[in-house]
């Protein structure tokens, strides 16, 4: 058995319920195995991939809370501190009624590779809870949030472990976690990214994931003499990630003609007004399906299981998954080819199934480009404001947004030039793994085993 076989096998041993992070663990070791077999003596004596599969430490804790109506509830918080080799943890919290250790696990364990990738000084780390945000008031919101840093608050500091937004927790969630944060703790300090502008947050972090995700999409089809000019794009999902790429990919001159939400999609052939989407999703927290009251000539078609095609159905070139993990299976990713879809660029974590990639990438000329290296702008940008926060001053939009598409270029050919360099062209799964795995693996060694 190889070294990669092995861990793969005790990984899974070991983790028997755990379907999500053993598919996150399995496309990063597989794809990994040219550069492991190069240098397996070294880091079969460091015991290096089985320290990766491994979290430095899991927090899994109670979070009681009482509703509007005086009636109280329970959910359960986590906190997996997976690898903090290059930098603090740094990765967001997701509050979402999915959410169990074996989610929270994948998601830090590709935010190690994915933080690595933005060539700035961040560990691995990932945390939420199974609270459903959705028809909360502000004061049931406010009271979670109080109870879940009754018990965070002393697992994490600017210097320790850094969390931010993910599914289910935006500006209003990370203002009332940050607050509860400030007055356990007495320290006025960085502690968490996606902050409000008042009070420390950096501009452009809002919109750096889905900016991000256009700008290094982008980045790839010029590389091979194209561009969102003129595209078909189909988005899924209308949250935080899905909003920014599809306002970024019209900038560039592409039509959006597809959104979602997990009870529907909508679909104008014309190209959707994204400002309305935002106002209806953003600002009145409304239902995608509200879309039609402004445009009642656009689709809306209701959502019974992720295994219909969905937005995965119409005629696209372009296709930005935002939404949420295994969004895309075999059977969605052979629909989008065969309508004619020639480029993928995943905003959500890990949204292609290993059997959808497989058809991405068995299909001549489609790019595709992996979430660890195409959504990095997010937490690329919470590593730009934790660096403003050190320096107690605030950069200009202009300065967080260049530095920000500057960076998509260098994680986009970093992980070009990693392929070329394993004989892989194009092979853009490879390429990022391979990048984002070689600083971590060198600082592990040089730290000595522990
Ligand atoms: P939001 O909560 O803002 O939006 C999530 C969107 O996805 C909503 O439209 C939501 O629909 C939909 N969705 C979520 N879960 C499901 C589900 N189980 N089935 C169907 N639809 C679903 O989250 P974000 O935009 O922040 O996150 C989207 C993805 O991007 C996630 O995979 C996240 O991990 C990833 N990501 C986020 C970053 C960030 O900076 N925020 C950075 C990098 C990656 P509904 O409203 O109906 O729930
Ligand atoms: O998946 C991700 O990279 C995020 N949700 C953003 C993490 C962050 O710390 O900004």
């Amino acid at each position: 058995m190889s070294y990669v076989e092995e861990v793969l096998a005790l990984t899974e041993a070991k983790n028997p319920a755990q379907p999500e992070f053993i598919q996150a663990v399995k496309e990063v070791l597989t794809t990994l195995a040219p550069v492991i077999e190069a240098n397996e003596t070294l880091y079969r004596q460091n015991a290096l991939l089985e320290r990766m599969v491994e979290p430095d430490r899991q927090i899994i804790f109670r979070v009681p809370w009482t509703d509007d109506k005086g009636v109280s509830h329970v959910n359960r918080g986590f906190r997996v501190q997976f690898n903090n080799a290059i930098g603090p943890y740094k990765g967001g919290m997701r509050f979402h009624p999915s959410v169990n250790l074996s989610i929270i696990k994948f998601l830090g364990f590709e935010q190690i590779f994915k933080n690595s990738l933005t060539g700035l000084p961040i560990g691995g780390g990932k945390g939420g809870a199974d609270f459903d945000p959705k028809g909360k008031s502000d004061a049931e919101i406010l009271r979670f949030c109080q109870s879940f840093m009754a018990e965070l608050y002393r697992h994490i500091g600017a210097n320790v472990d850094v969390p931010a937004g993910d599914i289910g927790v935006g500006a209003r969630e990370v203002g009332f976690m940050y607050g509860a944060y400030k007055k356990l703790t007495h320290l006025y300090e960085g502690v968490f990214t996606g902050k409000g502008l008042e009070y420390g947050g950096s501009l452009v972090r809002k919109q750096a994931t889905g900016f991000g995700l256009v700008y290094l999409t982008e980045a790839m089809l010029n590389d091979h003499g194209d561009s969102f000019k003129g595209k078909r794009v189909a988005v899924s999902g209308s949250g935080n990630v899905a909003m920014y790429a599809a306002q970024k990919a019209v900038t560039l001159g592409a039509k959006v003609v597809t959104m979602s939400d997990s009870n529907g999609w909508i679909y104008d052939p014309n190209g959707l007004d994204i400002e309305y989407v935002r106002e209806l999703k953003e600002i009145k927290r409304a239902r995608i399906s509200d879309y039609l009251i402004k445009y009642p000539n656009a689709t809306y078609t209701e959502t019974t299981s992720m295994d219909e095609l969905r937005v995965w159905s119409v005629p696209c070139d372009i296709a930005l998954p935002c939404a949420t993990q295994n969004d895309i299976r075999k059977p969605h990713a052979e629909a989008l080819v065969k309508n004619g879809c020639r480029c993928v660029g995943e905003g959500a974590n890990m949204p292609s199934t290993l059997e959808a990639v497989e058809v991405f990438q068995n299909t001549k000329g489609l790019l595709f480009a992996p979430a660890k290296a195409a959504n990095a702008g997010g937490v690329g940008t919470s590593a730009l404001e934790m660096t403003q926060n050190s320096m107690r001053l605030s950069w200009t939009w202009d300065e967080v947004d260049e530095k920000l598409h500057a960076m998509m270029n260098n994680i986009y050919r970093n992980m070009a030039d990693a392929a070329i360099k394993y004989n892989q062209k194009d092979n853009f799964v490879m390429g990022a793994n391979i990048a984002g795995f070689e600083k971590v693996a060198a600082a592990m060694i040089a730290q000595g085993v522990q």
